[in-house]
């Protein structure tokens, strides 16, 4: 009765498959990773974060970074609204004075970058700096 011992072991692994899975689950206690603990391959290479304190009138702050994206937290310490230019690149929300924001200034090769503010007259009052991208 070749075919009553197959419809038997069948039975046996329907029964037991669930009783495995449960067990595995329930006993772990620890959350499944989300997504975004997954790095994909197009995320393997992690932003440099650099910190830049605005003023009347300067930008101040960790002016050196490795090549590679970058994200400037930038920190209004002024007592009027500032932003900041990369110049030749993109330009960052205008803060209000006592607030920060994240600015990501995408991929930066190796080499020097101006950073200045683009309200009217701040640069020339002294809110620029060079930001330095080294290898
Ligand atoms: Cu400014």
């Amino acid at each position: 009765m070749p075919q009553r011992r197959l419809l038997i072991v069948l039975a046996v692994l329907l029964l037991s498959a669930p009783s495995c899975r449960t067990g595995t689950y329930d006993t772990s206690g620890r959350p499944w990773p989300t997504t975004s603990e997954v790095p994909t391959k197009s995320e393997n290479t992690a932003s440099t974060t650099a910190s830049l304190d605005l003023a009347e009138f300067s930008i101040n702050g960790e002016l050196q970074v490795p090549a590679g994206p970058v994200v400037l937290t930038l920190r209004n310490n002024g007592v009027i609204e500032h932003n900041v230019r990369l110049v030749g690149g993109p330009v960052s929300e205008t803060l209000p004075a006592n607030s920060t924001s994240q600015f990501d200034v995408g991929e930066l090769a190796a080499g020097t970058y101006e950073l200045i503010c683009e309200l009217p007259g701040h640069q020339d009052a002294g809110m620029i700096a060079t930001l330095t991208v080294v290898r």
